[in-house]
């Protein structure tokens, strides 16, 4: 069988530049010289900002003072009297948006400073509820397995959870569980996909019911998404991208078998997909890069890195540490300084989910 891949030669980039992301992420963050406008399209705003908030405060303690007072005023702007929250000033509200506020207005620790009423937003995410217990975008009417993880991480981080009925979610969740490769799709007996594996494993774990799957096969199926440049698809047969370490590392982490892919490997791909020049990761090496891949490429850095510092029994295999031109150890010791831990449920740095009480499920092997 030929596998779908890309060629991991010619000069890549070998080391993190994390002064270059941080360069390049600024741009998009301050809001008050309206570069953000100009970079990042009107309908996307919302989670323009938490991606690119995200990012930086992973790689730098002393952003929050910075962008905070305008990032917050801005999303005060797209509050809609029904609670919901838009991408922009003048847009209509949606679940995804009203979650990435959430996200952005948690890490600052700013869910009391009166930007919006938690007892409205959370009666609007329960109206997008639906009886059989799956979640609409917006008013519109379309279901997705995306909206769930958005309407049950919202609630979670609102400490609203008790404004639905879990249990009901979860079993619709479960209704897009695909038996034959343990993953999930977007709605019943949709074909699998790790994004899609992501929002319901992260809906599993908030929920403490991730012993309802079988956590051996979906992590064989996981493990069988790296391809031999060392980069992750998001199903068979796909090339490689950057945002896959992401929604395939954080699904691993959370079923406790982060360990079943060649990090090693892994880290040369997500290296190779930073510009040189401009800063920030792009999808595949050589590609355009953005404030999303940006997100997603330290964050898979922050998992594989933090992994590597914590657990004293993962030591590097001698294999790797030849003459490919990189020292393994001094690498992921370097990476794990430089790059905060993120949390692989809610993408939000964890010492921001240990200020809340969320409690989370994990598996272990
Ligand atoms: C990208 N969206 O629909 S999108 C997204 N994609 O809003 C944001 N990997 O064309 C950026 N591809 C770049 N900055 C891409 C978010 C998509 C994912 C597209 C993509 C990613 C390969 C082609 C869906 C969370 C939220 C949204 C998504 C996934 C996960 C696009 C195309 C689509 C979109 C935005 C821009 C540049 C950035
Ligand atoms: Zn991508």
């Amino acid at each position: 069988m030929l596998t779908r891949d890309v060629e991991m030669t010619g000069s890549l980039p070998k080391e993190l530049l994390l002064s270059k992301h941080i360069h390049f992420l600024r741009k998009y963050a301050d809001n008050s010289n309206e570069n953000y406008e100009q970079l990042m399209v009107e309908y996307l705003r919302m989670s323009g900002i938490y991606w690119t908030t995200t990012a930086l405060q992973l790689m730098d303690s002393d952003f929050d003072k910075a962008g905070r007072a305008d990032i917050l005023a801005m999303i005060k702007t797209c509050v809609h009297p029904n609670g919901g929250i838009s991408a922009a000033k003048g847009h209509d509200p949606h679940l995804l948006y009203t979650f990435s506020a959430i996200q952005i207005m948690v890490s600052y620790d700013a869910l009391n400073d009166q930007i919006i009423d938690i007892d409205k937003t959370a009666q609007y995410i329960r109206s997008l509820h639906k009886s059989d217990g799956s979640f609409m975008g917006d008013s519109w009417g379309e279901v997705d397995i995306r909206f769930s993880f958005a309407g049950i991480g919202s609630l979670a981080l609102l400490g609203r959870l008790d404004t639905i009925d879990l249990d009901k979610t979860i079993d619709y969740v479960m209704l897009c569980y695909n038996t034959i490769d343990g993953g999930f799709g977007s709605r019943p007996g949709s074909e699998s996909h790790a994004g899609l594996i992501y929002c319901s494993l992260a809906s599993l774990s908030i929920a403490g019911q991730l012993d309802r799957i079988d956590a051996d096969l979906l992590g064989w199926w996981l493990a069988e998404r790296q391809l031999p440049s060392g980069g992750l698809n998001g199903r068979p047969e796909k090339l490689p991208d950057l945002c896959y370490s992401w929604w395939v590392l954080a699904s691993l982490t959370i079923i406790g078998r982060l360990h079943w892919i060649d990090k090693h490997k892994l880290l040369r791909f997500i290296l190779a997909t930073q510009d040189e020049e401009t800063g920030g990761f792009g999808d595949r090496p050589g590609n355009m890069v953005d404030p999303f891949h940006t997100l997603f490429g330290l964050t898979g850095l922050s998992l594989l890195s933090h992994q590597y510092s914590c657990d004293p029994n993962e030591s590097i295999p001698v294999d790797h540490n030849t003459d490919d031109g990189f020292d393994y150890a001094n690498q992921w010791k370097s990476i794990s300084e430089k790059i905060k831990q993120i949390n692989p449920v809610f993408c939000m740095t964890q010492s921001v989910i240990n200020r809340t009480n969320i409690k989370l499920q994990y598996l272990s092997l």
